[in-house]
């Protein structure tokens, strides 16, 4: 059975003009994902734009893309607006959550929690990223998975799959991956690509966040504080502290591990991860925020100590 919708299938066929978006401060998924649906409409000879409002993250410039990917909407004047990778109309962004009201959408993602908000909708968990949905797209339309289309499908695999290390890799991802290898795709080659990207600032921040890592209840939970200071005195910002939560599962008997993220005064951004069968996206939803079950996150409106205390709160009571 072919999961593609056929409607999706024919949209694509038929329509024209596409603007291709996803979330904003968009991950290797989110961007990897757009790339591969530029790539496919191109291939498709159709009128397309990239757009995404925080733009390409520096870390991802190595990647040839099929169009600039605007920070801009290049017009107003499109007949299906494609959303990626977005639990909901509000996660690209400003632009496009009054826009969708008005241009027909085609709603692709893999969030549980998508209210399919979309006029098409494809939105299944089973897969581990919108590119490898984006993937099963470009063959049901006999296109080959080589070249950029590829590079950009592996960047969204890898980066929702932690290199092939979490639950969601599944024999599907593997044999995909393995077909792209098989056309010419060089692990060897892009894998530094996409890792060796960090600055000195970077590697400070991450030392400097470690080394006031806190371990509670028992070493169960995980827990680091970044404040906005943190950030000024390494010369960094809030996209240098992706995979600082992640650090924290490797100590042994961690079962959640939870970065807050000082955004502003009396704000504070949660990122929570888990290894194995510890659900933390209960502990966001409790908390207003959402995802999947390793890995999920949200906004906590509240100074640092008090939102520090209202996730551990919470987790204390999840993991019993
Ligand atoms: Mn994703």
């Amino acid at each position: 059975m072919i999961p593609v919708p056929d409607e999706l299938v024919r949209t694509l066929k038929h329509g024209d003009n596409f603007l291709v978006t996803s979330h904003v401060k968009p991950d290797g998924d989110s961007i990897g994902s757009m790339s591969a649906a530029g790539h496919i409409l191109k291939s498709l000879g159709k009128s397309f734009d990239l757009y995404n409002e925080s733009g390409l993250p520096r870390k991802y410039t190595w990647l040839d893309l099929p169009a600039e990917i605007h920070t801009r909407p290049p017009s107003n004047d499109f007949e299906w607006i494609m959303v990626l990778d977005s639990a909901s109309p509000e996660r690209p962004g400003e632009y496009i959550a009054d826009r969708l009201k008005k241009t027909p959408t085609i709603n692709i993602d893999h969030h549980p929690d998508n209210p399919d908000f979309g006029l098409i909708n494809w939105v299944d968990p089973a897969f581990s990223s919108v590119g490898e949905m984006m993937s099963l797209v470009a063959k049901q339309l006999d296109l080959e998975l080589s070249g950029p289309l590829a590079h950009s499908i592996y960047l969204a695999v890898v980066s929702d799959t932690g290199f092939f290390s979490f639950g969601n890799t599944t024999p599907g991802v593997l044999e995909l991956t393995a077909g792209m290898v098989r056309q010419g795709l060089d692990p060897g080659k892009i894998n530094p690509l996409i890792t060796n990207q960090w600055s000195v600032g970077m590697i400070r921040l991450h030392g400097l966040a470690l080394q006031r890592s806190e371990f509670i209840d028992n070493g169960r939970i995980g827990i680091i504080c970044i404040t906005r200071e943190m950030l000024k005195n390494t010369n960094t910002g809030p996209e240098d502290c992706e995979g600082l939560v992640n650090m924290l599962l490797k100590v042994s008997g961690v079962k959640v591990a939870c970065t807050l993220r000082e955004d502003e005064e009396g704000r504070v951004k949660i990122s929570l991860r888990s290894a194995g069968e510890e659900d933390v996206s209960r502990i966001a939803s409790s908390l207003g925020g959402g995802g999947h079950k390793n890995a999920s996150g949200g906004i906590i409106d509240a100074p640092m100590q008090e939102a520090r205390e209202m996730v551990i709160a919470r987790a204390r009571r999840d993991i019993e």
